[in-house]
């Protein structure tokens, strides 16, 4: 057959709802769900449902997001649409030069909005958040050893208010419900944005540690610092409070190599897991890390991307997979297939050539620019490297107290 086996001593796990697929955040909006439309097909076209246990994921409830979000904004996200909407008060921009109307919750229907009310939303928030959550379910109930959910990961959503493309916060949700069974959850975040709202949420909570690798740097020339602006190194959870000492930041200049990342990463990863030693891990894989990102500034390739995935597995701890940020759709579904590969242990059997009769809009993998149909593609653009080598070394070094 196609060369794809299951994995021997563990089980995988995906959660997936297509009814996430149609939805369009607007026109230009760079948060497209239709790359969880490429990913999947890339998965099946692959063949890696044969690897792994594939369900489709039911809509989460309003209760179960209540165990995070404020009463008032559950049901809020649940009833509101496009036609319903209304400015209830006028709130001021949060940034200067902002054009945006905001409504309430930080919810607006401004064509330049982050977080726009559009047709379908509810139904794409109850189920993203419905697909995490049965995939935490599954690590609970010792189903699977790893359970995957691309279309969740939206790491900035707050209790009472939507944030950079976020409005329910799923990772959050997972957490609580892993802080059942496990006395210790560690959480890594390898978007290119900070995981505030993961570390916000837990950030009095010694039992979960938040780590946020992210580009952070000063105010660029518009005046604005790279979102959201938080995730310093010296954030290391609240002080005065029995979490403090119990988030991590990993704050990155623009244009981070592969090497450097790798660096970075796998010092860090295994010295917080030595000292804390959790007995769950929640991995947020936003692909907006990659090289060529829309909205992103590092130069990391899909290879490297999935070393990480393989560095956390290797751990052997129950291991939760998301999704996250990634804006250049092609790229994602490369970056999040061959991950599902890394976790089914199928990482070698997966040619470089994109099998593209069997998966949509080919064009889309196609093309100089875009790497002729290669899962692993060279990237075209990348930024310029401001990383500071002994910047990342002392990033390390701190870690040996
Ligand atoms: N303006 N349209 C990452 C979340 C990043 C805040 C500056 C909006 C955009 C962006 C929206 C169609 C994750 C900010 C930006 C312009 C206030 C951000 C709508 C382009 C567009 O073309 C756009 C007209 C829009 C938004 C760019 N927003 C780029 N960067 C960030 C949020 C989410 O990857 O971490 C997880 C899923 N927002 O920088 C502004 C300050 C809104
Ligand atoms: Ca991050
Ligand atoms: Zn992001």
């Amino acid at each position: 057959s196609n060369g794809i086996t299951r994995p021997k001593g563990h089980t995988v796990s995906f959660h997936y709802n297509s009814g996430v697929e149609d939805m369009h955040f607007g026109k230009t909006h760079p948060m497209k769900p239709w790359r969880l439309t490429l990913t999947k097909h890339l998965v099946l076209g692959y063949g890696l449902q044969y690897a792994m246990d594939t369900y489709v994921a039911m809509p989460a409830s309003k209760d179960q997001v209540r165990a995070f979000h404020d009463p008032d904004y559950v049901d809020f996200l649940k009833e509101v649409s496009p036609q319903t909407f209304r400015y209830q008060r006028f709130i001021p921009p949060k940034h200067e030069g902002d054009t945006v109307d905001l409504g309430p919750f930080n919810l607006s229907t401004s064509p330049g909005a982050d977080c726009p009310v559009f047709d379908g939303m509810s139904e794409y928030l109850f189920l993203y958040t419905g697909a995490t959550l049965a995939a935490t379910n599954q690590l609970l109930t010792g189903q699977s050893d790893i359970a995957i959910n691309w279309s969740g990961g939206l790491h900035h959503a707050h209790k009472s208010e939507a944030s950079g493309f976020c409005y329910i916060n799923d990772i959050v949700l997972a957490i609580l419900d892993l802080l059942h069974l496990f006395p210790r959850v560690l959480y890594i975040d390898i978007d290119v944005h900070h995981g505030d709202g993961v570390e916000e949420a837990f950030q009095r909570q010694p039992r979960v540690m938040t780590l946020s690798y992210h580009r952070y740097g000063p105010y660029d020339e518009t005046g604005h610092k790279f979102f959201p602006g938080t995730g310093d190194l010296a954030d290391t959870g609240l002080k005065g409070t029995i979490g403090e000492h119990f988030a991590l930041n990993v704050p990155i200049p623009s244009g981070i190599d592969d090497r450097q990342y790798k660096y970075l990463f796998e010092s860090i990863t295994a010295r917080a897991i030595d000292a804390y030693k959790p007995k769950a891990i929640v991995l947020q894989c936003g692909a907006d890390s990659l090289g060529g990102d829309r909205l992103g500034q590092f130069n990391i390739n899909i290879k490297q991307h999935g070393e990480c995935v393989s560095f956390v597995k290797k751990q052997g701890l129950p291991l939760l997979i998301l999704g996250g940020g990634g804006y250049t759709a092609r790229n994602v579904a490369r970056a999040w297939c061959h991950e599902t590969a890394l976790a089914t242990d199928n990482g070698a059997n997966l040619p470089d050539r994109i099998p593209l009769d069997l998966v949509p809009r080919p064009q889309a993998f196609t093309g100089r620019a875009h790497g002729d149909g290669m899962l692993f593609p060279k990237f075209q653009r990348d930024h310029k490297n401001d990383c500071v080598e002994a910047d990342l070394e002392y990033m390390v070094k701190r870690l040996e107290w």
